[in-house]
């Protein structure tokens, strides 16, 4: 099998918290390397647009919120089924719900300040690596 790209989010309760040092070592644990990365304040139009197959849903506004109220870490990860080994290694996204030893588990706030963002899907990780970055900022 070939590597995969997934596209993951370290969000502002973690990176308000000084967590990412502590989410880049799971990365490497996990073998997951990094090909591209920027820290990002999101505007309003960006958080709504990135979260856009939850428009209408009622954690909607509050979730754009909190993801506009401080810098975020997007990054490319790539490995053997990244996507699905990301999202084992954030852990459910309800952190009561999370395995100990996952992201979540151990660095959640609350079900919306979640730590981290994972892609959940060819189709989506397509989607939104295109969204934060252009081909030449890929290192791969
Ligand atoms: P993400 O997209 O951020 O990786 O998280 P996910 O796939 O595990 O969860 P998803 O269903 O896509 O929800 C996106 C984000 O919305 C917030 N959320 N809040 N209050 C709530 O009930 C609720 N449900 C979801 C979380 O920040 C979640 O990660
Ligand atoms: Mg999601």
């Amino acid at each position: 099998m070939s590597a995969e790209r997934t596209l993951s989010i370290i969000k502002p309760n973690a990176v308000k918290k000084r967590l990412i040092g502590k989410i880049e070592e799971r990365l490497v644990q996990a073998k997951l390397d990094i090909i591209a990365m920027k820290m990002v304040h999101l505007t309003k139009e960006q958080a709504e647009g990135f979260y856009a197959e939850h428009q209408g849903k009622p954690f909607f506004d509050g979730l754009v919120r909190f993801m506009t109220s401080g810098p975020v870490v997007v990054q490319v990860l790539t490995g053997e089924n990244a996507i699905c080994r990301y999202r084992e290694v954030m852990g459910a996204t309800d952190l009561a719900k999370a395995l100990a030893g996952t992201l979540r588990y151990d660095f959640a706030d609350s079900i919306t300040e979640n730590a981290v963002h994972g892609s959940d899907s060819p189709q989506s990780a397509e989607r939104e690596i295109a969204y934060f970055f252009a081909d030449d900022e890929i290192f791969d």
